[in-house]
């Protein structure tokens, strides 16, 4: 107990039951996750991202174009997987290996997480309309210039059967993106 604790305290290298977890759910050896955590680290001496170091990593790394800033908060969102404000090691790295998986269900995953910047588990009438704001003012606007995101949401949630006071769960979401093309078009998922 006394041996973990102090070297838990003492030393800035990732605890033994950290790195088991990053291996067994990344494709990274011991050695690239060692280096990642000393990037990390040089990045964000206290050991976590704060939003502030995240833009700037969002900025450098994550998008080419000035106006995909506009989904920021978003992604911050699905890398704070707890929602506690910051950034841990792990969540970096495991959050990392997740957009790099790039199937149908990693992809409505990572609409879902984007989507639900609280982190309550649910998508809000009013978080959908902020992400389809975000979606029209993107795309070609020639495409989509008619259609405005709190009617588009309300019909989203007539199709899941819900009104707007209701939440959409993760289960049912990734299920009515599935099983409904149109839903699926709207996000650019399909
Ligand atoms: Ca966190
Ligand atoms: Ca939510």
């Amino acid at each position: 107990m006394a041996k973990e604790l102090s070297k838990k305290e003492t030393s800035g290298e990732l605890i033994d039951k950290q790195m088991t977890v990053l291996k067994a759910n990344t494709e990274l050896s011991e050695p690239e996750i060692q280096k990642f955590y000393s990037d990390f680290k040089n990045e964000c001496p206290s050991g976590t991202m704060n939003k502030e170091q995240f833009y700037k990593f969002y900025k450098r790394i994550l998008v080419s174009k000035e106006k995909d800033l506009s989904f920021v908060d978003n992604m911050f969102a699905v890398f704070d997987q707890n929602h506690d404000g910051s950034i841990a090691f792990s969540e970096f790295v495991l959050t990392l290996a997740m957009l790099k998986k790039r199937d149908l269900n990693g992809t409505l995953n990572l609409g879902f997480e984007m989507m639900d910047i609280s982190g309550d588990g649910y998508i809000s009438y009013e978080e959908m309309v902020d992400f389809l704001e975000k979606i029209l003012r993107l795309t070609d606007p020639e495409d989509k210039k008619d259609m405005n995101s709190k009617l588009l949401t309300i019909g989203i949630f007539n199709m899941f059967n819900l009104n707007k006071r209701q939440n959409i769960s993760k289960k049912q979401f990734i299920d009515g993106c599935k099983n409904n093309q149109s839903i699926a078009e709207i996000f650019g998922f399909s």
